[in-house]
């Protein structure tokens, strides 16, 4: 049973964490940074503690600091939301030898998740299709050149360390890789400390579907519904959506089952998202799975009306595990992140908020730490609020997002919110003709017509 859990986070998912918790019974201690003295976070949560200093490095990311503050206020668990320390495989071993339960996969999980080239061989034995592409980790160009030759051009390179499509490169030559395969090593061992890579066949044109998954400590996995992520810009994710409007009752089921034998095969616990590149066919194949909850996370909740922090929390603590009803997922939801940002060139704007008003009512949920008075700090991301929208199918959920943007006033910093209201109006995403390409395509029409 946990009665305590330091949250090792910040924003609008440490608030996330405080509120679920609080549901359940449980305390929570927010740690925070200097820049962070004012967060919502720190306000909200039951106990607080400094961590160090705005650097992340020296407090969100500084284990001993974090440990320090679970020893004073005696917390028996630890959340770490996502991004910091969430996947940090070495973290999550330290706090279960310092007696703390860690709310997310066992450390081998984090550990076998981060290396992407080892959990996708893992997951092409484990029964999921994964692209054509190199079997092992590629230290040298002639080997990448010859297993280019194989599987065709166009491929792309990848980080055995990255994800989240840090450190990619497509090649769609011969000579473009010889250009591009040192450049990606030294990124990647300068980025991640390990220049390891791994090549795979590039589709484009692809849609970027995930899948979420619940693992119980007795080794039952649970697989949820489809989300469509592929509108993004350099691989930031800016709305996500669910069920796909590309993705049919067959194609879901097929992914769900063989996503659920897999992660089960593999002995997956806790919170966890199989990403999946989806080919104009609906072939699906399995790319990387991130080990942690996901700042999408509430579009599936909305979906199957549940709580997936909360079902976190309680697998961690080591409860019998399961929903108190059927899942079935109804109705439609679409999350915007609105960021602090300059909508036309996505120049950071931190800042102080001078005025806020936040939408609301009826299928509007709104995931947030920011409010009026507050300073946005620059030392973090800038994602300073979730706008999810859920109706009974996809056009009310479109048009109730739209309403509820029109409706958000944010004084004093630049926001995204002019650049999500005209994609929530463009032609091809309200047919649901979308692809990982659609951002590009998008901002190019958009340059065009300012130019005229
Ligand atoms: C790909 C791909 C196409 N082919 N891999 C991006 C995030 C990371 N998790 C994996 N990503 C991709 N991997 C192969 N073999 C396309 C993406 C991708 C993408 C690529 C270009 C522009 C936007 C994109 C958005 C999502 C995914």
């Amino acid at each position: 049973m946990i009665s305590k859990i330091l949250i090792a986070n910040r924003g609008e998912i440490a608030l996330r964490i405080v509120r679920s918790a609080r549901e359940l019974g449980i305390k929570t201690v927010a740690v925070y940074s200097e820049a962070d003295r004012q967060a919502l976070h720190v306000l909200l949560a039951d106990e607080r503690v400094c961590i160090g200093p705005a650097k992340a490095s020296e407090s969100y990311l500084n284990i001993a600091n974090i440990l320090s503050a679970v020893d004073i206020t005696r917390a028996d668990a630890i959340h770490p939301g996502y991004g910091f320390l969430a996947e940090n495989a070495k973290f999550a071993e330290i706090c279960q030898a310092h007696g703390l339960i860690f709310i997310g996969p066992p450390p081998s999980i984090i550990r076998l998740m981060g290396d992407k080239n080892k959990a996708r061989q893992t997951m092409k034995k484990a029964g999921l299709p994964i692209l054509p592409g190199s079997d092992t980790v590629i230290e040298d160009l002639a080997i990448a050149k010859k297993i280019a030759a194989k599987i065709g051009f166009p491929v792309i390179i990848k980080a055995a360390a990255g994800g989240g499509g840090k450190g990619m490169r497509i090649c769609r030559s011969s000579s473009q890789l010889e250009d591009q395969f040192p450049i990606a090593q030294g990124e990647a061992k300068a980025a991640f400390n390990d220049p390891s890579l791994y090549i795979e066949k590039y589709v484009s044109g692809a849609r970027h579907i995930e899948i979420q998954i619940v693992g119980d400590r007795k080794g039952k996995v649970i697989a949820f519904g489809e989300r469509e992520c592929s509108v993004q810009r350099k691989y930031q994710k800016l709305i996500e959506e669910t069920p796909s409007p590309f993705i049919d009752e067959k194609t879901r089921r097929k992914m769900m089952k063989e996503v659920e034998d897999a992660a089960s095969k593999v002995g997956y616990q806790s919170l966890g998202t199989f990403e999946f590149l989806v080919d104009e066919n609906r072939k699906f194949y399995f790319m990387e799975a991130n080990a942690r909850v996901q700042v999408e996370h509430p579009i599936t909740e909305m979906v199957y009306g549940i709580n997936l922090i909360k079902a976190q929390i309680r697998i961690a603590s080591g409860e019998k595990f399961g929903f108190p009803f059927e899942l079935v997922m109804r109705g439609h939801a679409i999350e915007c992140r609105i960021n602090a940002e300059d909508p036309a060139t996505f120049v950071p704007s931190p800042g102080k908020i001078d005025f806020l008003v936040l939408p609301g009512g009826e299928g509007i949920r709104v995931d947030s730490a920011a409010y009026g008075g507050w300073v946005v700090p620059p030392d973090y991301d800038s994602l300073v609020a979730k706008i999810i929208a859920y109706a009974p199918n996809r056009d009310l959920a479109i048009r109730k997002m739209r309403a509820a943007l029109e409706m958000t006033t944010i004084v004093g910093i630049k926001t995204n919110i002019p650049l999500h209201l005209d994609i929530l109006s463009n032609t091809d995403f309200l047919a649901g003709r979308y692809n990982t390409q659609f951002m590009d395509g998008h901002m190019a029409a958009k340059a065009a017509e300012e130019t005229l």
